[in-house]
């Protein structure tokens, strides 16, 4: 990969677009991804329990790293981190960066964390800059997966804004034993401020939201191009608990036109599903769905037994919210119908929705002119995963993304981000931030 740091005259300073992280920076960034992989309980990938012990110690690496570098570090009602460079303005709404430190069970090391350690080095590195008009805000923030407690997420950042629900609140941690709440508060986090809704800090404080987030599809691998520029983020649609319920029979004696077969039903609304999936794409619709989970009850499943009852996830995403709810009235009629032809019973339970976010046009022209002063080749591109930022964009923050190339996907243990491509996508986003913190005009 080229390295695009020589292709910048450092001579000049860093004067808007001509940031780039420091040989020493680059160092301790591998430094720190190695620690941080050290730091995982599991034997396979990295598992960054959300608001768990091993969220907090990855929390606690980071702020070693910026107390040691002599940043300013600052701890919300939420147990999200914000550093800062030492002594700035705390009046002038400020241009932010950052990401989320947990990770999906047996997950890899750059999900989250690549967006945290970029922005420590470019404050880091900004810090011998000239003078800014702006302060520069990194955000380590809590929470944002979906795999530990089953739909919601974003929990941190939606705590930022006050918009965490008594759903948030109540939902159970897979092990099934304890609450986010119960989490929260063994985190450290102030859960009864949290239940008032109040907002820990007022989005007028933030002027720009940057993140930098490995891709966790195969797009920029399949164009050879190690950066892409986030347009827009996929909302979701999470039924974390579907059951279907039909008839327990023997499966000898019971002919197929008397079973209720659980299954078979659910079989039968999937295949359903599909095809008016495969159809809404035909017409040119933004949609993917998932059944991550699918269970039958262990304690009474068996071979020689038609299965009375099936537990399953269901997830849907789009970036048009049109379309997520339109294809809610679709599931639901399809389990009516299923379940008339087949007498069980489908619950879909209340699903979490999570909205579509829409990157800022200003923010993505920050972004491709700060790829164009490294020289660095770039895919303008939509985000199917979820992100934090679609949290501050909801909240009227100009947002942007950028995508580091990373091999293998994602929420797997062999993600494989090249740290070359790193450093480039975080030479752009700190040459972006570094041009924003010297923008005169006022959000709107
Ligand atoms: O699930 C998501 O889309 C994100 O990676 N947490
Ligand atoms: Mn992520
Ligand atoms: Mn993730």
């Amino acid at each position: 990969m080229n390295d695009s740091a020589s292709s910048i005259d450092k001579s000049k300073g860093f004067t808007g677009s001509d940031f780039s992280v420091s040989e020493q920076s680059r160092h301790l960034a591998i430094e720190i991804f190695d620690e941080l992989r050290q730091l995982s309980p599991s034997e396979i990938g990295v598992s960054r329990e959300t608001y768990g012990p091993s969220e907090t110690a990855a929390f606690e690496l980071i702020e070693n790293h910026a107390t040691d570098a002599g940043l300013e570090v600052q701890w919300d009602s939420a147990k999200n981190m914000r550093i800062r460079l030492p002594g700035e303005a705390g009046d002038i709404p400020s241009v932010a960066t950052g990401s989320h430190m947990d990770s999906v069970p047996e997950g890899g090391n750059y999900d989250g964390a690549a967006g945290v350690i970029a922005g420590l080095i470019i404050l880091i590195d900004a810090k011998n800059q000239v003078k800014r008009i702006r302060p520069m805000d990194l955000y380590a923030l809590r929470g944002e997966e979906s795999a530990w407690f089953g739909g919601p997420c974003y929990f941190g950042s939606r705590a930022m804004f006050g918009q965490l629900t008594e759903n948030d609140f109540t939902s159970p941690h897979r092990d099934g034993e304890k609450t986010l709440a119960d989490c929260m508060r063994a985190s450290g986090a102030d859960v009864d401020l949290l239940k008032t809704g109040a907002r820990l800090i007022d989005p007028k404080s933030m002027h720009h939201w940057f993140e930098l987030h490995i891709e966790q599809g195969p797009i920029l691998i399949a164009r050879n191009k190690p950066v892409g520029i986030v347009t827009g983020i996929r909302g979701n649609h999470r039924h974390r608990h579907v059951t279907c319920t039909g008839e327990a029979a023997h499966s000898g004696a019971v002919p197929r036109w008397l079973r209720h077969d659980a299954v078979m039903a659910m079989c039968d609304l999937m295949v359903r599903i599909d095809e008016h999936w495969r159809v809404l794409l035909e017409w040119g619709e933004d949609l993917v769905v998932t059944a991550g989970i699918v269970e039958t009850n262990p304690k009474e499943h068996a071979v020689s037994r038609v299965p009375g009852e099936v537990s399953f996830a269901l997830e849907y995403r789009s970036q048009d919210i049109k379309t997520l709810k339109s294809f809610e009235a679709l599931i639901q009629s399809e389990c009516e119908d299923v379940g008339k032809r087949r007498g069980v019973e489908f619950d879909l339970g209340i699903p979490s929705l999570t909205p579509p976010a829409v990157m800022d046009p200003e923010v993505i022209q920050i972004l491709r002119d700060a790829c164009d002063a490294h020289g660095a080749t770039y895919e303008v591109m939509a985000s199917g995963a979820g992100h934090d930022s679609s949290v501050f964009a909801n909240m009227g923050i100009p947002s942007g993304m950028v995508f580091v190339r990373n091999d293998k996907g994602s929420h797997n243990p062999h993600e494989a981000m090249e740290f070359e491509d790193f450093f480039v996508a975080t030479n752009v986003i700190g040459s972006a931030m570094l041009a924003a913190a010297n923008d005169q005009t006022e959000n709107t």
